[in-house]
């Protein structure tokens, strides 16, 4: 209904709709940034879940995982890479997760691509 109206709206527009993450890129809000290149940014989580809990965010507002393309494949692996060097300079050598929630059953709340790296404490398997 509205919700498919507007992505179509979007498919046709090219356009994705702002994220209070694109406001954090383009320094119209504060975050605690700790890294940022061409393609991406890592700041923490305003709400964290672990004594350390970083966000890694493509500056290209991709919604959500599975609107990923193959054209981000690139963008995708450097996330990736970008996740597991700043989790080792946040002192994580002894283990941590990185986690992408996608839409409404993965608890997805913020439609702007981003992975969350956790640690610092014990975490438990099977998460919630
Ligand atoms: P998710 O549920 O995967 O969509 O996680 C969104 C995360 O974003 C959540 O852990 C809280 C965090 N978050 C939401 N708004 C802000 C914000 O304005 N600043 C920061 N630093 N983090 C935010």
């Amino acid at each position: 209904e509205g919700d498919e109206v507007s992505k179509a709206q979007e498919a046709v527009s090219g356009k994705v709709a702002p994220t209070i993450f694109s406001r954090i890129i383009d320094r119209s809000i504060p975050a605690d940034i700790l890294y940022e290149d061409q393609q991406c940014l890592v700041f923490r989580d305003v709400a964290p879940q672990a004594p350390v809990h970083l966000l890694v965010i493509p500056k290209k507002p991709i919604p959500r995982i599975s609107q990923a393309e193959e054209q981000d494949k690139q963008l995708l692996g450097h996330l990736l890479l970008v996740a597991t060097q700043t989790a080792k300079a946040e002192g994580l050598g002894d283990g941590y997760r990185l986690v992408i929630n996608d839409g409404k059953l993965g608890a997805q709340s913020v439609y702007h691509l981003h992975l969350h790296i956790l640690g610092g404490r014990q975490l438990g398997w099977p998460p919630g």
